[in-house]
């Protein structure tokens, strides 16, 4: 069952009922200004940091779960009151539209002949957040009715918000001027910055007093304000303020009234604080407010940001004949590519924004989704990264987003983290060719003075993974390698220990197969670039190493039909048919085929096919098989999720990106691309009623065949998932691999297609492709012409004139 459609000409998703699945939401801001925004208009905005700056309130695990918090809209008309997103008033609607789009949401609704629509963005360059909102009178009678705004501000820091009542209670403070509602609280001592809320008429009254506004035993569903049709003009004194505007609206049959609502933020410098001894200088605000001041200017700031969108989205499309396909790849991946760039794993609806900050793991591989969109950003987390890596080559795991320092909080020694850095470098050079960024001196640990180039720093991530091998010569895993929860080293705990704190293990020998499949990828992918810069001596030593490492993952990596996944700190298999439970995994599947481990043999093929015939369902590969459903001490985590949930054989979609690859890797794109439409959204739009989650985006899992309840996704918008899975349909099964010399064309597609298209922007070079099919075979280039020139081989080069260049690419 569907709860909408994609608008594909708009770019848009449009869901026709406030009622989905789940709050189904959207993202405002790309700069420093971010907002949540939910179908009917719930969420929260920050600034940078959802942890630090928190500007809007909002309570997560709420009952309803939307109703925490929002930028609500109530219409009082003649004793009625209703929003036009439904919610929260939640009164019936003649009409619910609400359209998420490339960095805006639009949500209208209509009640008793009245509509009211609001166009929510975060314009660009711009610290806040416009609302434009438009009430229309569509009966035949004069109407007068008065519109309400809503929001409640949030005391900044999140988590204190969320816990220290006793003194926040008594912090809150505001001013109102004009049209404006102004949130001051801690400005006399703690703050620099203050936000606003105005519009750009005159105002009947105000509210920012919650209490004044909602009453004490009321709620967003009935404020009592809203229900008198009146504003109380309440003045915050603690407690929590609130910024409501009320404007009465005399509208003619067929007439329009327009407003624009601005939430903004304001930093002030420090001494100008002091100087005027806590009274906030409005000169910024002002300035903000006289910039939307008229419906044109927010008009031409959509513009902008469509235009903004536009060229994004333009470096890579798809045309073919499958309109899903085109709406994946060209429009909702790249976009959650791009989501997953400015939030990492910090704020969705179910990430609070409190917990983590940037992955160091996580980063690295988001950055492979939208680094041919944004290059130069892409240079620079490249670099705020590696900034936080450790002189032995590994890396605190994440850090802070306001001060771009390793934080500890949940420990380092996760030894897959290194070797994502690598990965990331290699696809910025290749995107750009930019090999300058390996002189780029860079900190460890966020220490200047001990900073070295780029290029050191990829060698120690190497060299971590040769330094660190257990009994086997396998990578020892540390507390953790891509799975968070295969916690080897942990069965010593101490009561009240958990895996992210313990130290008290003797042993500590586990080794991942995983890592070791990664590294024969990566690793080789490091000796090419060390070639490639002419340091061949490095190249030798490292192709040595991976070459010695692909043997031992064929010696004691192999169970005899698939890869281990790793051996615990007793020496034992896991991912064994010796095993129990757990009998085969998928990341060493993926990783290892990536690696080249058993391309000879046929060991790679065999391992793939016994990933389609333990893990395969009809909502993608479930992680593990059999799910566990015994607690393992000496596993950790992974052992403790209810069977079919989350690391524990539930559908992890990110890591389904992997076996695509690896399908693609073996030459079979019809298995590449049918894993690919099990969890790509545009496909299980369908059945949106058991998937639950948006059917725009990923979600980073979906539970399991063993799970209660099989299908139903979690996790939505900030997962891997996104970058990997844009990385195997673009680069693997569409087959347009940056190469350091050009664009390499090698598809492995389904043998029916015929054939498409491909528009790709590459170093400034416009390529218009066009791949024909017509032996409908899966994989192989048999000739290329080049703006009508025969090509040799399959990578188009560089040409570096800025033109549109034409490829036709025949198959066979
Ligand atoms: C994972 C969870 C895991 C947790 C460890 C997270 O990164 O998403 O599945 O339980 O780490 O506590
Ligand atoms: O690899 C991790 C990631 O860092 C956070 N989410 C879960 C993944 C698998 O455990």
């Amino acid at each position: 069952m569907k709860f909408g459609y994609f608008d594909d000409a708009k770019k848009e998703y449009v869901i026709t009922t406030p009622t989905t699945p789940y709050p189904w939401i959207n993202y405002l801001g790309s700069q420093e200004f971010f907002s949540l925004i939910s179908n009917t208009a719930g969420g929260y905005s920050f600034y940078k940091d959802a942890k630090l700056r928190r500007i809007t309130r909002f309570r997560y695990n709420n009952v309803p779960l939307d109703l925490g918090g929002g930028r609500y809209y109530y219409l009082f008309d003649n004793g009625d009151f209703w929003s036009p997103g439904w919610a929260p008033a939640k009164k019936e609607l003649d009409f619910y539209e609400c359209r998420h789009g490339m960095g805006y949401t639009v949500i209208k609704g209509k009640r008793n002949n009245i509509s009211t629509e609001v166009t929510f963005f975060v314009p660009q360059n711009y610290n806040g957040e416009v609302h434009k909102v438009v009430v229309k009178n569509e009966g035949t009678e004069k109407k007068q009715v008065t519109l309400f705004s809503y929001l409640e501000w949030c005391l900044w820091n999140a988590d204190d918000d969320d816990r220290n009542f006793q003194r926040n209670f008594n912090t809150g403070e505001v001013e109102i001027k004009g049209s404006t509602i102004y949130h001051k609280t801690e400005y006399k001592e703690r703050r620099d910055h203050y936000a606003f809320f105005t519009v750009n008429s005159p105002i009947t009254g105000y509210d920012t007093d919650r209490e004044s506004f909602i009453g004490t035993y009321n709620g967003y569903q009935n404020p009592k304000a809203v229900e008198a049709g009146k504003s109380t003009n309440s003045v915050a004194d603690g407690w929590s303020p609130v910024a409501s505007h009320s404007i009465d609206i005399t509208l003619n049959p067929g007439e329009t009234k327009e407003l624009v609502f601005v939430l903004g933020y304001v930093e002030n410098a420090l001494e100008e604080k002091w100087e005027s001894k806590g009274v906030i200088n409005k000169t910024k605000a002002e300035a903000m407010i006289a910039k939307f001041a008229t419906v044109e200017a927010v008009d031409a700031a959509l513009a902008e940001l469509a235009a903004h969108w536009d060229a994004l989205l333009s470096k890579y499309s798809v045309e073919s004949a499958d309109d899903k396909l085109n709406r994946q790849v060209n429009v909702w991946n790249q976009y959650q590519c791009m989501v997953t760039f400015n939030l990492s794993r910090s704020a969705s609806y179910f990430e609070s924004g409190v917990g983590r900050g940037m992955g160091f793991r996580d980063s690295n591989q988001d950055l492979l989704g939208f680094v041919h969109q944004i290059p130069d950003r892409a240079r620079e987390r490249i670099i705020d990264l590696a900034s936080t890596q450790l002189e032995d080559g590994g890396a605190y795991h994440q850090y802070q987003p306001l001060t771009k320092k390793g934080n500890d909080s949940i420990g380092g020694n996760f030894n897959d983290d290194p070797l994502w850095l690598v990965l990331a470098v290699v696809a910025y050079i290749k995107e750009t060719g930019d090999y300058g960024i390996l002189d780029e001196m860079t900190p460890y640990n966020n220490d200047a003075s001990l900073a070295k180039p780029l290029s050191d720093h990829l060698k120690r991530a190497f060299d971590h993974v040769i330094n660190n091998v257990g009994p086997h010569g396998l990578p020892l895993i540390g507390r953790a390698d891509w799975n968070d929860c295969l916690n080897l080293n942990c069965f010593s705990m101490e009561p009240g220990e958990s895996f992210q704190t313990s130290t008290s293990k003797d042993g500590k020998v586990a080794e991942s197969v995983m890592i070791a499949g990664m590294f024969t990828y990566i690793g080789d992918e490091y000796a090419k670039l060390m070639d490639k810069v002419g340091n061949k001596e490095e190249a030798t030593r490292a192709d040595n190493e991976v070459k010695k490492m692909r043997d031992i993952v064929m010696k004691d990596g192999w169970d005899g039909n698939w890869f281990l996944r790793a051996y615990d700190d007793f020496g034992k298999k896991i991912g064994s048919e010796e095993n129990e439970e757990g009998k085969i995994f998928i990341e060493s599947q993926g990783f290892c085929v990536m690696g080249g481990c058993g391309a000879d043999d046929g060991r790679a093929v065999q391992a793939l096919d016994a990933v389609e015939d333990r893990l395969g369902t009809k909502y993608g590969l479930v992680l593990n098989n059999p799910a566990f459903t015994k607690y393992y001490v000496e596993y950790g985590e992974i052992s403790t999720y209810p069977a079919g949930y989350k690391e524990n054989a539930g559908i992890f979609c990110h890591n389904n990106a992997w076996i695509m690859c690896a399908e693609a890797v073996v030459g079979r794109g019809d298995k590449a691309f049918d894993y690919y439409t099990r969890i790509a959204p545009a496909y299980t739009e369908e059945y949106s009623d058991i998937h639950r989650t948006e059917p725009y985006v990923y979600s980073q899992m979906v539970a399991g065949k063993d799970a209660k309840r099989f299908g139903e996704a979690k996790n939505s918008w900030l997962t891997g998932t996104a970058s990997w899975n844009f990385i195997a349909i673009s680069q693997y099964i569409l087959g347009i691999k940056p190469e350091y010399d050009g664009l390499a064309i090698d598809p492995a597609i389904p043998t029916s297609w015929d054939g498409y298209k491909i528009t790709r922007e590459f170093r400034g070079d416009i390529f218009k492709i066009e791949i024909k099919n017509p032996n409908h075979v899966s994989t192989g280039v048999n000739s290329m012409v080049v703006d009508g020139k025969v090509v040799e081989g399959n990578v188009l080069p560089v040409f570096g004139d800025g033109k549109e260049h034409t490829v036709e690419v025949i198959l066979g």
